[in-house]
């Protein structure tokens, strides 16, 4: 391609709200365009490099009996009605209307549709297992998009279904899915992980997340040296050990604490160590408030508090809410006298009494406040993060915390959404049976991302061969002088024939097209310079920065044996 037809607008300077260094390379490299908060154009030699991920991606699906399909974007909310997850999405689920005012959403996932699909087909036991997969555009109102691609509004998806009779038949392609994935990653060249995503569940865990290792990961591995536990930290379950540090109960005491507002305030102002404080805080719950006290060293984890009540809506109460309630702001709260609320508990709460809380009253707090005579607790649980170091769930040592980047996911689904939206087949003794599901997603642009996350240097991206959106770069310094033009006109109609090359053909100056060169990272460059006339041209590897004087006649063996070698 000659990059004077291209469309690459690179960029000099980034945008400072571009905080991780894909997202600024991804903008300096002239790889996206942002058109709207979290939505992105894909520019050529971005949308190059998605194709080279999805091809593997397709190649490593249909390895494993995978079929492609293409589903719609607009869903109808009837299937969400059915499924019951309609009610159970807040404003991350983008809704619409059309003209005749029927709902329809942006698909965000496609559980609903493709089990529609398959239950009017798949109607006996023979024809199963089916393992479908598309790869499609992904719509979910992020509250907070960030970091480019990693964290965007619409965003690309592999997502495969698997439909079985027996519980064998899921784990088998579950696994096929657990190596298919490994393989890619492996293929595009990510350093990855897969961890635990469920609570930890040892044995039978029924979902793995695929973590890219990276600093800016927004996600959190618990893992451990010496095994292969590593459990996303949202869901690495705590072993609640007692440790019971009671002292004899004291009287009730109300204090004035002027300016209070958080744990470290009190703890502070009592003398007290942190951990011998008790946060309230008040969350909603679908559409109820509760309460849930938690150490002051210790921070309430969401997604153990959804899973405990088994919904997706849960939110942080506001300012408002907590005083309509309570009559007290934030800063302030605990659980004495609170009656018309449940007050849930972290299980490490137990181990001390005499709590400094706060008194619903601004300003005030409580001291040796004890559970049973000032307060009821509804259910003590496992709602926290674990801290580094503490034992991980499955005894394999203490905890360590990395970086990571959720790249993929699998599920053993069961019949969750067979038997709400009646999915069955007949089994071998003509019986009607829900079928058994497993789903299956690679987030392919957040895979793009990753990548350059891990394979990038101060002056650009560096492509892994797999992906990369050309083989060879070649670079007329001075498109002016004759024997330059001609030669470097040569060689790319020469290494068209075998390679993709990208042919920097443009009037510009020589530093831009070195500079654009670095960012846009194609692994192999053949610079056509001042020594075109003697039949000499420099190769450079962008990876390792080398370069090579080579005569042309030997040009295309040393470039063959540089390819070869390439990562
Ligand atoms: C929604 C919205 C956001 C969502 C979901 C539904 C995540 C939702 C989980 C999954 C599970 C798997 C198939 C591919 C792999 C992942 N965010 N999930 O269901 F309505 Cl707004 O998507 N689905």
């Amino acid at each position: 391609m000659k990059q004077s037809k291209m469309f690459i607008p690179t960029l000099r300077e980034v945008p400072n709200d571009a905080e991780s260094k894909s997202h600024q390379l991804l903008l300096k490299a002239g790889m996206i365009k942002q058109i709207a908060s979290g939505v992105y154009s894909y520019l050529p030699i971005a949308k190059r490099v998605l194709n080279n991920i999805e091809a593997i991606v397709r190649e490593e699906m249909e390895a494993i009996d995978g079929v492609e399909i293409l589903m719609p974007a607009l869903q109808p909310s009837e299937l969400w009605q059915e499924s019951g997850r309609w009610p159970s999405y807040g404003a991350e689920l983008m809704r619409m209307t059309d003209r005749h005012g029927r709902e329809f959403a942006l698909g965000p996932t496609h559980e609903e549709i493709i089990t529609s699909l398959v239950r009017d087909e798949l109607k006996s036991y023979k024809k199963l297992p089916v393992t479908l997969f598309q790869i499609q555009n992904k719509f979910r109102d992020e509250k907070r998009p960030r970091f480019g691609l990693l964290r965007g509004r619409e965003f690309i998806m592999k997502d495969a279904y698997s439909f079985h009779a027996t519980e064998e038949s899921l784990d088998a392609t579950y696994q096929d899915m657990y190596q298919a994935y490994s393989n890619i990653y492996n293929r595009v060249g990510l350093k990855f992980r897969p961890v635990i995503a469920d609570s930890g569940a040892i044995g039978g865990s029924h979902t793995h997340e695929f973590m890219a290792l990276a600093e800016i990961g927004e996600d959190t591995i618990a893992y451990t040296d010496g095994s292969d536990y590593a459990a996303n930290i949202e869901k690495a379950e705590v072993l609640y050990t007692p440790n019971v540090q009671h002292t004899a109960e004291a009287a009730l005491e109300k204090i004035h604490t002027p300016g209070v507002k958080t744990a470290q305030q009190l703890a502070d102002l009592l003398g007290k160590r942190l951990d011998e404080i008790v946060k309230s805080m008040i969350v909603k719950v679908d559409d109820r408030f509760v309460m849930f006290l938690i150490r002051g060293h210790h921070e309430l984890n969401d997604v153990k508090v959804k899973s405990f009540f088994g919904t997706e809506v849960v939110e942080m109460a506001t300012e408002a809410e907590i005083e309509g309630i309570m009559n007290a702001k934030p800063g302030s709260l605990g659980p004495v006298g609170v009656d018309k609320i449940d007050i849930y508990a972290d299980h490490s709460v137990q181990d001390i009494n005499n709590l400094a809380v706060g008194a619903n009253e601004t300003d005030y707090h409580y001291i040796n406040a004890n559970l049973g005579r000032d307060f009821q607790i509804k259910a003590f649980g496992d709602f926290r993060f674990i801290l580094e170091g503490e034992q991980a769930a499955d005894g394999s040592g203490p905890v360590k915390f990395a970086e990571g980047i959720e790249v993929g996911q699998v599920f053993k689904l069961g019949t969750k959404y067979s038997e709400a939206m009646k999915a069955t087949f007949l089994d071998e003794q003509g019986k009607a049976q829900p079928m058994i599901m497993g789903c299956y997603g690679i987030g392919v642009s957040r895979t793009l991302s990753a990548v350059i996350e891990q394979h990038h240097d101060d002056n650009g991206i560096i492509w892994p061969k797999a992906i990369t959106p050309f083989d060879i770069h070649i670079i007329s310094v001075n498109p002016k002088q004759d024997a330059q033009r001609t030669l470097a006109d040569q060689l790319y109609t020469d290494f068209s024939k075998n390679y993709q090359v990208l042919y920097d053909d443009r009037q510009e100056r020589a530093g831009v097209k070195f500079n654009d060169a670095d960012l846009i990272g194609v692994p192999l460059r053949i610079v056509v310079g001042k020594q075109a006339a003697d039949g000499i041209v420099e190769v450079k590897l962008r990876g390792t920065g080398e370069s090579f004087e080579v005569p042309v006649n030997e040009l295309t063996a040393k470039i063959e044996t540089l390819y070869q070698d390439l990562a």
